[in-house]
């Protein structure tokens, strides 16, 4: 093996030493570079006599060829190598099934609430809105609950421990009543600047908080309150008021509505309200579904309004309630576990 030979074999094996494309690249120039080994050996080429410089440098140009060669040949390598890794990496199993996206939807009480605003819509009443942490005053004076009220003790309601102007304890509203309140003197005050007597008719619906936790009762449950206040506003308009309720909200005529006498400090008369339904997975039984009164005299001072000039009803439903009966759920805490087991059911 002559020494062109030799330093063909050692670019060869320096070439395929290189696992990437700068080390091939130095590699090469040791050998093709400006002052590499074959660069050397041509620059050589002029020491020495004509005849034998043809011989030689047509030698050393067949050597070149062959590095150029060895060097191209292993850069094609590499360079699959690299792609091959890189398919690896970047490998996509196409028969995994989608992930695709939830489908979200709405939670039963929310569509429970949804349906009856709108129901109430249709019947002339506005939605009210409010804060979920209240004062004492909204949430227990203005509705004409005695000082002394176990509903105001912290065995029942529960506290922030932040105080209001009067130096009361806020609290998680007990009942969306303070949102009605609310409302019933901005819209006494408004039209007491109009000199016009108001009608209000209004619902608040809404998240409320009590201090219980069982199977039937949950800290944050969900009310709709009602209140109607006119010139001439009576029971017999609650009655059509509920009915048309329970008519459309459960999608039959088959029913019957009772009233039972009851109490509560912010109506009087105050009466629990029961419905049976004649057919289907509940018929037979009387369910307690509301409690309803007409609107203590007290109350109607406490909103600015004249107890002499208006005159109603208010209401109050469970809004879960009416979406277990609804949707024939059985135990109120999966209401409020968040099992998607559970919940995919209403998409
Ligand atoms: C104002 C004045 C009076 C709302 C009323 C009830 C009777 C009642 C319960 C039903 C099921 C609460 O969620 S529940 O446990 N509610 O029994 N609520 S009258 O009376 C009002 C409301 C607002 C200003």
């Amino acid at each position: 093996m002559n020494d062109l030979d030799t330093l063909v074999k050692a670019a060869q094996a320096d070439f395929a030493a290189a696992r990437q494309g700068a080390a091939l690249e130095d590699a090469k120039a040791r050998f093709l570079g400006k002052s590499g080994r074959v660069t050397e050996l041509l620059k050589g080429l002029g020491a020495l006599a004509p005849e034998q410089k043809k011989a030689r440098g047509a030698e050393i140009n067949q050597a070149k060829a062959a590095i150029e060669a060895a060097l191209q040949a292993r850069r094609e390598q590499l360079a699959e190598a690299e792609l091959e890794l890189q398919l690896q990496a970047e490998a996509l199993d196409v028969t995994l099934p989608g992930r695709g996206r939830g489908v979200g939807g709405l939670h039963p009480v929310s569509r429970t609430i949804e349906r009856i605003e709108a129901i109430f819509a249709s019947m002339g009443f506005d939605v009210a809105e409010g804060p979920e942490i209240e004062t004492d005053w909204m949430s227990f004076t203005a509705l004409n609950n005695p000082e002394n009220h176990p509903a105001r003790s912290m065995q029942d309601t529960f506290y922030v421990d932040v105080k209001d102007a009067q130096g009361r304890w806020l609290c998680l509203r007990p009942h969306t009543s303070p949102m009605q309140v609310r409302y019933a003197q901005a819209h006494a005050k408004a039209n007491a600047a109009a000199h016009t007597t108001p009608e209000i008719r209004v619902i608040a619906p809404g998240r409320v908080y009590r201090v219980d936790s069982d199977a039937t009762h949950s800290p944050m449950f969900h009310q709709i309150e009602g209140l109607w206040l006119g010139a001439n506003v009576s029971f017999k308009d609650l009655k059509v008021v509920f009915a048309s309720l329970v008519r459309a909200f459960f999608e039959t005529d088959d029913f019957d509505v009772r009233f039972r006498p009851s109490f509560f400090p912010f109506t009087e008369p105050s009466a629990e309200i029961d419905i049976r339904f004649g057919s289907g997975p509940l018929a037979g039984r009387w369910l307690e579904v509301a409690g309803s009164g007409q609107v203590h005299p007290q109350v109607v001072r406490n909103f600015g309004l004249d107890p002499e000039q208006q005159i109603g009803f208010a209401f109050g439903i469970g809004a879960d309630r009416f979406a277990m009966l609804r949707y024939g759920i059985d135990d109120l805490r999966l209401m409020f576990d968040g099992d998607l087991r559970f919940l995919s059911q209403f998409r």
